[in-house]
């Protein structure tokens, strides 16, 4: 089977599923990741969904964390902590040679994507890891404590603030890359796979890439989306509360709706399968929670054989 898929993800809980899709598709599969994470931290320039995904598709993650490498080292932040040097972002020792390498050739003019796909090569990755963007695009949280960065709200601040708005600053001089401009305009490609990954903090900063959208919505290919929430309660991470926040109900149908227009289809956790009526797209029903990497592969394999499904060819 030749059959190409793209997935779009952020975050730990979109990694997760990208790991089963890169079993089951291998080089098949091209993943578009957020980067509105991004920011520079000790001059170094920090790509932490990036990261995520080539650490999770290599085996290289931190099981427990779900970011960062296993078997870490943390000699470096034990130094720089005897400096007097920031204690509340933390950089592992194997961790620290990606950022200070990526900071070297982005500094010699090299652009993310080029850089992120020797790393995945070095890493053994199969898969396409394409950022969304090589403009920097920082995804700005603005809250009752006032405008902060991504990484001061959800490490520094561990998610505490109200979230009033999100933006995405810099969106407006991003340009849909050519690799993601490729990978959507591939003749083999077989369909879209919108991750469980946070739709407001990870899903659209990519979605607002200029061109981006529309080059989706093009692709004459189904267009899925997987549920990050399940029981009205997110996987993983603040989906839920910013959700509350944003006055948004914390269920999979907000989910489905904040997708309406871009998906033709949306896998909904078995235990949510009451919702079904009211999603407003043909619906899935799955396991949705992956523990495992067999949870993973079934999902994966799950998805791929929705959008076969909805492409009636299944
Ligand atoms: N998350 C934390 O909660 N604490 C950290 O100290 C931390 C360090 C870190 C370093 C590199 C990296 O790639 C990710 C890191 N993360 C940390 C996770 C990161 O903030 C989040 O995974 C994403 O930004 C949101 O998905």
């Amino acid at each position: 089977m030749s059959a190409r898929y793209v997935a779009l993800s952020g975050g730990v809980g979109g990694a997760k599923l990208c790991l089963g899709l890169s079993h089951v598709l291998g080089d098949r599969l091209s993943i578009v990741v957020n980067t509105g994470d991004d920011f520079e931290h000790l001059g170094l320039f920090v790509s932490p969904d990036v990261d995520t995904t080539l650490y999770t598709l290599s085996g290289l993650v931190n099981p427990e964390t779900g970011w960062g490498r296993r078997d870490e080292t943390w000699t470096f932040m034990r130094a720089l902590e005897g400096l007097g040097g920031p204690q509340w972002f933390n950089l592992g020792d194997g961790d620290l040679a990606l950022h200070v390498e990526r900071t070297r050739r982005l500094k010699a003019g090299e652009t993310l994507t080029a850089i992120t796909g020797d790393v995945a090569r070095a890493l053994g990755v199969k898969p396409r890891v394409l950022p969304m963007s090589d403009a920097p695009i920082a995804t700005i949280v603005e809250t009752d404590e006032g405008v902060l960065g991504f990484q001061h709200y959800f490490v520094r601040r561990r998610c505490e603030p109200v979230v009033k708005r999100l933006r995405f600053d810099g969106a407006e001089r991003g340009t849909i890359t050519p690799e993601i401009r490729a990978a959507l305009n591939d003749p083999e490609l077989r369909g879209i796979i919108v991750c469980p990954s946070n739709p407001w903090l990870s899903i659209d900063p990519l979605l607002a890439v200029p061109g981006l959208r529309e080059a989706l919505a093009a692709a004459p290919v189904p267009k899925i989306a997987v549920t990050p929430i399940i029981d009205g309660k997110a996987v993983k991470g603040p989906t839920a509360k910013i959700m509350g926040e944003l006055g948004i109900t914390p269920d999979a149908v907000a989910v489905a709706d904040h997708y309406a227009g871009l998906i033709d289809g949306f896998v909904l956790d078995e235990q949510d399968a009451s919702l079904s009526a009211r999603i407003g797209t043909t619906v899935a029903l799955a396991q949705t929670l992956m523990r495992t990497l067999d949870d993973k592969i079934a999902l994966a394999q799950r998805c791929i054989g929705f959008c076969e499904k909805l492409a009636g060819r299944a």
